[in-house]
């Protein structure tokens, strides 16, 4: 069976020589010593300055969008992972959509502005697969418009836009650390922050809105820490990171260079590096995207449709205006497997399928 995904595993030495300094130590959560070495080698690796690591990623978007203060509505994109949604919804402020751009997949910037209402406070938008958003068209709307823009970038670690981290951009960009993640805690999310300020409120807020330190309650908090399970993890995944984008990236080619002209692809910007988080295909229709993953299936190479539905039709999200652009994309988008355990010749494999399948219908 060739799955989408497959959590990465560090070789188990490794990870034993991080689980024993928690016997050592004693400490196995609350802002622990290798939760704290785990920030700072990411906040190296990235080159940025201000990061905190939370439980989820989930968590990680709610609690920055409760530490920027934002209220009422953010505009957002219906073409992502269920959880955009759900954290904003879980903080009390209403995701309110607008369309993405057809060829880059992401928030379209004239969408957004037209979305916007009196209630709007934020934009909210996601680099979908890794691929970056217009973050030039969208700092500017959020500044002439007054609003904070948080990134949800569960998918952007390693992307590198005009020689440095994507995640720089917004005034937070959040991270997910899932175990089908190519950087990953089991569990696990981070937040970037643009501001310092910002930062050691967000500390505060994973903490019951406590000061770690005095033990002060300055917020109405709650609980989102990393434990030391979590971040032992992490620093072992973290010293294969670049062998793992390296590899991912490898098998991005050869699925592009095999399939094209056979299927499409998004538009990938040219100015920034690919992580090879996900293998996003674009089919004719949704007829021809349902025929070819059960033709897949059949094969036992099993893929996902990531992202549909497009959330503007899904119930607890359900909007009353179509979105055209992602409701057609959703449709018709398949992800293909990717991981370093991957083989060449699996995913020659998975081409050979592909094509084969795809020719079948010509006749
Ligand atoms: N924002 C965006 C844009 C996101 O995409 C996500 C999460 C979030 C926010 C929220 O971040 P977190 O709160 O999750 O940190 C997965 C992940 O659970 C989720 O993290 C991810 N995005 C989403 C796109 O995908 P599923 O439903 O695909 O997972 P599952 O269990 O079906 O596994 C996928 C593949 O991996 C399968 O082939 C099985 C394999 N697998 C999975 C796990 C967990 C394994 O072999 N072993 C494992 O332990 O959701």
């Amino acid at each position: 069976m060739i799955t989408v995904g497959s959590p990465y595993l560090p070789d188990r030495g490794r990870l034993w020589s991080y689980l024993e300094r928690i016997y050592e130590v004693g400490q196995v959560s609350n802002n622990g010593p290798l939760v704290r070495e785990l920030e700072e080698r990411l906040k190296d690796f990235l080159g940025i300055d201000h990061m905190l690591l939370v439980a989820n990623g989930t968590l990680a978007l709610s609690v920055a969008v409760k530490t920027l203060n934002i209220a009422g509505e953010a505009v957002t994109t219906p073409f992502t992972f269920v959880a955009t949604s759900a954290a904003l919804s879980n903080v009390g402020v209403l995701p309110r959509y607008a369309d993405i751009d057809p060829v880059t997949l992401n928030l379209d910037a004239a969408s957004a502005e037209q979305a916007l209402t009196e209630h709007t406070t934020a934009l909210v938008p996601v680099h979908v697969y890794g691929n970056p958003c217009d973050v030039r068209a969208l700092g500017e709307l959020a500044r002439r418009r007054g609003l904070a823009i948080v990134y949800d970038a569960a998918h952007a670690l390693g992307v590198d836009q005009d020689g440095a981290s994507l995640l720089r951009w917004g005034d937070a960009a959040t991270l997910s650390f899932h175990a089908t993640k190519l950087f990953h805690t089991g569990e696990g999310g981070g937040i970037v922050f643009r501001e310092k300020e910002a930062e050691e409120r967000a500390r505060s807020l994973i903490n019951f809105g406590m000061d770690q330190d005095s033990g002060t309650i300055r917020y109405p908090g709650g609980n989102a820490k990393m434990s030391e399970l979590q971040a032992a993890m992490g620093l072992a995944v973290l010293e294969d990171l670049p062998d793992i984008l390296a590899r991912r990236g490898e098998i991005l080619r050869v699925y592009e260079t095999a399939l094209q002209g056979w299927v499409e692809f998004p538009r990938w910007s040219p100015d920034a590096t690919r992580n090879g988080a996900y293998a996003p295909i674009l089919l004719e229709d949704q007829g021809a995207r349902d025929r070819l993953w059960s033709a897949l299936e059949r094969a036992d190479i099993h893929c996902r449709p990531y992202f549909y539905p497009a959330l503007s039709t899904a119930p607890p999200y359900h909007a009353e205006q179509r979105f055209r652009n992602a409701e057609a994309t959703a449709a018709r988008v398949l992800c293909l497997p990717v991981y370093p355990g991957l083989g060449d010749h699996t995913v020659r494999f998975i081409c050979e399928t592909i094509k084969k399948e795809l020719s079948s219908w010509a006749g």
